[in-house]
């Protein structure tokens, strides 16, 4: 006898073992509203019961980080790291600072992750972690304790050959500096354990534009596939940390015009698109000066919209690079009606379910996170294989790579969801063609 494997029946169960985990259980939904019809007809997947074992993490740490504020008051926050699938490499995926991180959160990313990472096409497995600390407003100080609060603990869990975090929302070069610094001194190894590191230490070249300009690649080849492309385009894209600044930069390289960016507090709106030198500008206002967007509309005199985001601004293209759930059902009305064309994910499941299906239904080109911004992980993964051959590639060697592996994902998606009518679902094309290489990797090493 074999478990009744509907989607209603699956659902109803994963809902029970993970309760109130309402992000983890969209994820999965999203997910298995593909994968389902594809393991009845492949059987073996459904015998070996592998979307039940691959929806369950290996394991899930949770830990307590003490840390001394600069006014000298002992604070606590909780740290997580979950190792959820290493059946094609080891653990590998962000670390996540934010007052809303929670277990369901790094839960839903650990799972985006495990098919992320197969697309790839590298060696590497999935996980995800971070703690619900809040960067902001800290002082370089307090950052750094934090961080070497939070190493010392995660660094009995994760090594070169098992676990490699990296960045995510709120982790960025200076993070991931604290943290390998603290790992070095506690092991007195030095090996790659994580990646987005500074060149000066094992970083690669192009990882800090890899997750952007990737995006930017998959949307792209996404119009290439219909005879078009990304020149002379109007784009809307949301956020302005790693991914949304590079995505911008690289839209601009493929002739794109970039209208808005976004933070937590509002969107800029600038007509006249944001060149160069305004990115330059927001690069430095966002990294350096950790500053707020604001300050853009003001230097620039272009509009800023207080509390609200985008997908408003009429436009051809867009490109969610901010977080979870940011382009609800009335979003995505919107975008239909101002007759937008594509949208590509730079964030994780920005896109609520139901908007998706109206996107799907307008026939929108709709690229999910896990394929659109794999080429983040995917420089992270070479720069693992530059760290184990201590060598360090060019640029141009880099950014070829990436394209290339952007090119393929792309590739597996079509190939996976192309439905009847010709209308490419790469919702399916990319949860079925990562599913096969893991699924595939798990039935081979038997019951475990
Ligand atoms: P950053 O911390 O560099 O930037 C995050 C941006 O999103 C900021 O502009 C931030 O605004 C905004 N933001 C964060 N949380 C919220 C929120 N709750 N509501 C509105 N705006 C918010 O993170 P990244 O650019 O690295 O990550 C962005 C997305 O991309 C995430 O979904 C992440 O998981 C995903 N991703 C990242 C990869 C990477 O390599 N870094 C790889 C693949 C995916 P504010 O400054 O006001 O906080
Ligand atoms: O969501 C992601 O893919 C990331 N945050 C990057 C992970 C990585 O290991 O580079």
């Amino acid at each position: 006898m074999y478990a009744d494997l509907s989607l209603d029946h699956f659902m109803s169960g994963l809902k029970k073992r993970n309760i109130n985990e309402t992000e983890f259980h969209q994820a999965v939904y999203e997910v298995a509203e593909s994968v389902i019809p594809y393991i009845l007809e492949n059987s073996k997947y459904q015998y070996a019961g592998i979307i039940e074992r691959m929806t369950e993490p290996d394991r899930t740490i949770i830990f307590r980080v003490v840390w001394e504020d600069d006014d000298g008051h002992v604070r606590v926050n909780r740290g997580y790291r979950v190792q959820f699938n290493n059946a094609i490499g080891p653990y590998k995926g962000g670390l996540r600072f934010h007052p809303s991180v929670n277990l369901s959160i790094l839960k839903f990313l650990g799972f985006e992750q495990t098919f992320k990472n197969s697309l790839t096409g590298l060696p590497i497995g999935a996980g995800k972690g971070g703690a619900d600390f809040n960067p902001k407003g800290k002082s370089d100080a307090e950052v750094m304790r934090f961080c070497q609060a939070f190493m010392t603990e995660l660094s009995h869990h994760i090594g070169h050959d098992t676990d490699i975090p990296a960045g995510d929302i709120g982790v960025g070069a200076r993070e991931i500096s604290y943290m390998f610094g603290q790992y070095k001194r506690m092991t007195r190894e030095f090996t790659g354990v994580l990646t987005g590191k500074s060149l000066e230490f094992g970083g690669s070249l192009i990882r800090t534009e890899a997750t952007g300009y990737g995006n930017a690649y998959f949307m792209d080849e996404m119009l290439k596939q219909q005879g078009d492309s990304t020149k002379g385009k109007v784009c809307v894209v949301s956020g302005s940390g790693n991914v949304a600044l590079y995505c911008a930069e690289k839209i601009r390289h493929l002739g794109g015009k970039v209208v808005t960016l976004s933070d937590s507090s509002g969107f800029i709106y600038d007509k006249d698109g944001i060149d160069e030198a305004k990115l330059a500008y927001i690069i430095d206002l966002k990294t350096v000066k950790r500053g707020r967007l604001s300050e853009y509309a003001e230097k620039y005199g272009c509009e800023y919209f207080e509390g609200k985001r985008p997908w408003g601004v009429k436009c051809d293209l867009a490109y969610p690079c901010a977080t979870q759930n940011e382009l609800d059902e009335d979003d995505a009305k919107l975008l239909i009606a101002n007759n937008c064309i594509g949208v590509s994910e730079g964030a994780n499941m920005p896109t609520v379910i139901k908007a998706i299906k109206l996107l799907q239904e307008a026939k929108l080109l709709y690229a999910p996170g896990k394929a659109a911004n794999a080429g983040g992980v995917a420089v992270s993964g070479l720069e693992m294989t530059q760290n184990s051959i201590r060598m360090a590639w060019s640029s141009e060697e880099l950014e070829n790579r990436l394209r290339e592996i952007m090119t393929t994902i792309h590739n597996k998606c079509v190939s996976y969801g192309k439905e009847e009518d010709g209308y490419i679902n790469y919702v399916k094309g990319a949860n079925v063609a990562g599913f096969t290489k893991v699924a595939d990797a798990m039935l081979a090493y038997g019951i475990m």
